[in-house]
């Protein structure tokens, strides 16, 4: 297959593409590299020693086996670039990744709300728009989350996107049954784009009769996949800073570091995670299952398991003796909540879900051992207030 991969250069988005390049899949990355230009704002840089993506590239396509392309384009802005690429690669698959991701960052000025809402909402509407333009029968599988949903539960499992519902016509006497989105409750700007991006979906679906997979992942943890263990140049992104460092990393950072782990809050809030490695996966095995045309976007939950904050934190501090810190929360979150999710959807596709590890949680820890000189330990705390 001919994969287009936006945000090929991420952090998620770097294994996939060296995953699906391993598959036999022709491979062209683009990127406007906006993230690697969010961490100099920020004064941080990677925990692992990533290689610019030129010379990424170059050391992937020394196999003569592989072949990935890079342009360089900004798809929420350079809309006539978007579509001359689609139209010259003809991808029979787009995986889009390419969104400003950290909800702490989206909540930390006026301009980067602004920034994540016209990044993230133009960049899904222009690659609607564009495949759309192109004519060409695509698949369109995006990165989406499980923050849409919000964390909250009715007693019952958060279902793959849809929820079936039963309404009182009292005019009528008669109950109507539909399908409806399940109610979006996002919890930062970032995750409320998730949620419009949800809605253009739905529309190009109906409208277009594109077909397209939404995503809906939980906190990806760890690092290194089979491809990127191949050469130290392929070395994934890691982050540990207070806006881009997810919470499992980071704790595996802090413990390496004996820095006391930052829990927020009563550590109550359970979340939904995936190993890396399983990502990888569950996106071979969502380009494989395509939707029909003229059907509505398939949403898959792309989580393997739940686990409330303060749990991860009691594991690695029993494991490691690092000290465990209950700092005041500074989102504006539940500070406890349960979370039951339907995975069923991948599970039935075979996904066999690596669920917390120790070998797994070593692997990280060595990582974080061996590049700890890399840290600033700055830049560890959260800053960014919701309120
Ligand atoms: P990342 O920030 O590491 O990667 C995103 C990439 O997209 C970056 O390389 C960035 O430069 C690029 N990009 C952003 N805006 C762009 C634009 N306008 N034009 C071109 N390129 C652009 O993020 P990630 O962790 O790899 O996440 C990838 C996707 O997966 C995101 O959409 C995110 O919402 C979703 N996701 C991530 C996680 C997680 O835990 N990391 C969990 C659930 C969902
Ligand atoms: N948390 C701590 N201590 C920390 C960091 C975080 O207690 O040092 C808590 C947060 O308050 C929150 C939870 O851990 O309750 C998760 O925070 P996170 O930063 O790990 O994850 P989140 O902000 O939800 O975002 C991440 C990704 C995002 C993705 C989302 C999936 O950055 O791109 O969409 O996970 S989900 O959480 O399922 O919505």
């Amino acid at each position: 297959m001919k994969i287009l991969i936006l945000g090929g250069d991420g952090f998620c988005g770097w294994p996939t593409s060296l995953n699906l390049s391993n598959s036999g899949h022709e491979v062209l990355i683009i990127d406007n590299l906006s993230r690697r230009n969010i961490d100099n704002e920020l004064g941080v840089i990677s925990l692992t020693p990533i290689q610019s993506i030129q010379t990424r590239i170059n050391i992937w396509n020394k196999n003569k086996n592989n072949h990935i392309d890079f342009i360089n384009i900004d798809i929420a802005q350079q809309y006539s670039s978007l579509l001359n690429a689609i139209n010259e690669f003809q991808p029979d698959a787009i995986i889009h990744f390419a969104e400003q991701r950290a909800a702490p960052y989206s909540m930390k000025t006026p301009q980067t709300k602004r920034y994540t809402v016209d990044n993230n909402i133009n960049a899904t509407h222009n690659l609607l728009c564009a495949i759309v333009e192109s004519k060409l029968d695509i698949h369109l599988v995006h990165l989406g989350t499980m923050g849409v949903y919000g964390y909250g539960t009715a007693g019952m499992k958060i279902p793959e996107g849809y929820l079936d519902v039963h309404i009182k016509d009292d005019e009528n006497q008669k109950m109507v049954e539909t399908q409806i989105l399940y109610p979006t409750n996002p919890g930062s700007i970032y995750h409320m784009t998730k949620s419009l991006d949800q809605i253009m979906f739905g529309y190009y679906a109906k409208n277009n009769h594109l077909k397209i997979t939404d995503l809906h992942q939980g906190i990806v943890w760890g690092t290194q996949t089979t491809e990127t263990r191949l050469d130290e140049n392929l070395i994934n992104r890691f982050d540990y800073d207070g806006d881009y460092g997810t919470v499992l990393n980071r704790f595996l950072v802090q413990s390496a570091l004996n820095f006391p782990l930052t829990v927020h809050g009563t550590g109550g809030q359970t979340r939904a995670f995936i190993h890396i490695e399983d990502s990888m996966k569950c996106i071979e095995l969502a380009i494989s299952n395509p939707p029909k045309k003229g059907q509505k976007p398939i949403i898959r939950n792309q989580m393997t398991e739940t686990h409330k904050v303060r749990e991860l934190a009691k594991l690695i501090s029993d494991k490691t003796g690092t000290k465990i810190d209950n700092v005041e929360n500074p989102r504006n979150e539940d500070a406890e909540n349960e979370l039951f999710v339907s995975n069923k959807s991948f599970i039935d596709l075979g996904l066999k879900p690596k669920t917390l590890d120790n070998s797994l949680l070593e692997e990280v820890e060595m990582i974080s051992k061996k590049y700890q000189d890399r840290i600033d330990i700055n830049m560890i705390p959260c800053k960014s207030l919701w309120k």
